[in-house]
């Protein structure tokens, strides 16, 4: 059982943008630098489909077929992370969405080109970095025994 990690780890993923401009061995830095174990790691690309069923919570937005196209349009970087209050401190880490109002130093601000290819995601909640790690990582057991 994993339950003994509840608030203790989120699902990071660092998206085809930053994947594609180098920036991968940057951002996993600044990541483990700010105390986050990498628990689980694969480099992948998302079918369509699978991206679909990953913001599907944004299938009535106007920018979900944009951001279907953009997730699914190389290879991303999921990463399953953990450390004490790991869903809020790396949304701290990762930064506003748009990446015009992210504060300095943090990992939007420094590579992210726009609000669409704002190349990371954190899981948003305790009950999300759950879904989302088992969405990447079927065998999360495995990884966090
Ligand atoms: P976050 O990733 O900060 O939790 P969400 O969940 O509101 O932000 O949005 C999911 C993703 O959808 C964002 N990371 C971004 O890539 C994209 N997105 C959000 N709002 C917009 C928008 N107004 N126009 C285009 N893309 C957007």
């Amino acid at each position: 059982m994993i339950s003994h990690l509840n608030g203790k780890i989120t699902c990071a993923i660092i998206k085809p943008d930053a994947v594609k401009k180098g920036y991968t061995g940057d951002i996993l830095y600044r990541i483990t630098n700010a105390g986050f174990h990498i628990r689980a790691l694969k480099m992948m690309e998302l079918s369509k489909k699978s991206a679909k069923k990953f913001y599907s919570e944004h299938e009535k937005s106007s920018f979900f077929d944009s951001l279907i196209e953009f997730i699914s349009s190389g290879p991303i970087v999921s990463v399953l992370l953990e450390k004490e209050n790991a869903v809020k401190d790396f949304r701290i880490l990762i930064g506003n969405t748009n990446p015009i109002y992210a504060a300095e130093g943090t990992i939007r601000k420094l590579y992210a080109s726009s609000l669409e290819k704002n190349a990371i995601h954190g899981s948003d909640s305790n009950k999300n970095a759950f879904k989302e790690c088992q969405f990447y990582f079927s065998n999360i057991e495995i990884f966090l025994k």
